[in-house]
């Protein structure tokens, strides 16, 4: 595949549709529809974004596979040839009630590697991107996180409310052992916190393909421990749970609370 070629058109799109996006909250004036409730939103403005990519790779990538959560048009359950996995709208809620903490998160891979990332915080106009090899940026500065492998105690962790509220896994005790546990609900901002190192950890369940294809890519170029809550390697084209974390958080998660729960 044509990486540079690839990764030139991706970026700008992104900034395209992030330009979307803005005028579409200057407006004001798009629609919100539920899902299948009151906490699962979608709106016209994910559809457009979506709908935008896919005309896009449709036009200049023929022969490559979209993704993406809206359209039952862009479920796919295999690797194939170029597949890019969208999330035209990450946090939609939070797009809906705070017009922040929300993104645009793309990754693609070749066949089931990746290659390329991009999560575009929109509002904060923050672009965090990675070519697999080249190492991962946030607008065009080098993360170097990778110096930082803290313990539990002096860590910072992020997990999703369903899992600090039953206790999960005795996850919500492993919080209380970290400095601090945070919550933002936009799971691809969730993980570039980690990427850069704002956090230490982040655990999640019921995350979709485009939830975590590109923060999954940026993770294992970073060698940061990106897993199921079980500790098994993750298809990205599969749902499930998510525990990304820098190695020492990684394996005290593991070890002191998720294994010994599954023993008791
Ligand atoms: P979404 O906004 O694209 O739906 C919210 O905690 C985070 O989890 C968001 O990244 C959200 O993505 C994701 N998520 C995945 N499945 C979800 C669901 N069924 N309901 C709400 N959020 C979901
Ligand atoms: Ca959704
Ligand atoms: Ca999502
Ligand atoms: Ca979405």
């Amino acid at each position: 595949m044509n990486t540079k070629e690839i990764d030139r058109l991706a970026r700008e799109w992104l900034l395209e549709a992030g330009g979307i996006i803005k005028q579409e909250v200057a407006e004001c004036k798009y629609q919100i529809s539920e899902k299948t409730g009151p906490s699962d939103l979608v709106t016209s403005v994910d559809k457009k974004i979506e709908k935008f990519f896919a005309k896009k790779i449709a036009e200049f990538f023929p022969t490559h596979q979209l993704v993406a959560e809206e359209d039952d048009a862009h479920k796919f359950s295999t690797f194939k040839g170029v597949t890019w996995i969208l999330d035209p709208i990450d946090g939609t809620l939070n797009f809906v009630q705070q017009q922040a903490n929300y993104a645009i998160s793309l990754g693609i891979f070749e066949e089931n590697h990746g290659q390329l990332a991009y999560v575009f915080d929109v509002e904060r106009g923050s672009v965090y991107s990675c070519i697999v090899g080249e190492g991962v940026f946030v607008d065009n500065v080098k993360v170097e996180r990778l110096r930082v492998d803290p313990s539990l105690e002096e860590s910072l962790l992020i997990m999703n409310f369903g899992i600090i509220a039953s206790n999960y896994l005795n996850l919500a005790d492993a919080g209380r052992r970290a400095r601090a546990v945070r919550l933002y609900g936009v799971a691809s901002l969730e993980m570039m916190a980690v990427i850069v190192g704002q956090a230490d950890g982040y655990i999640s369940r019921s995350l979709m393909p485009w939830d975590i294809a590109a923060g999954y890519i940026m993770a294992k170029e970073l060698n940061l421990e990106v897993t199921r809550i079980d500790g098994s390697e993750i298809n990205v084209l599969e749902t499930g749970s998510l525990m990304i974390a820098s190695k020492e958080v990684h394996q005290t998660l593991s070890t002191d609370y998720i294994k010994k729960t599954e023993i008791n």
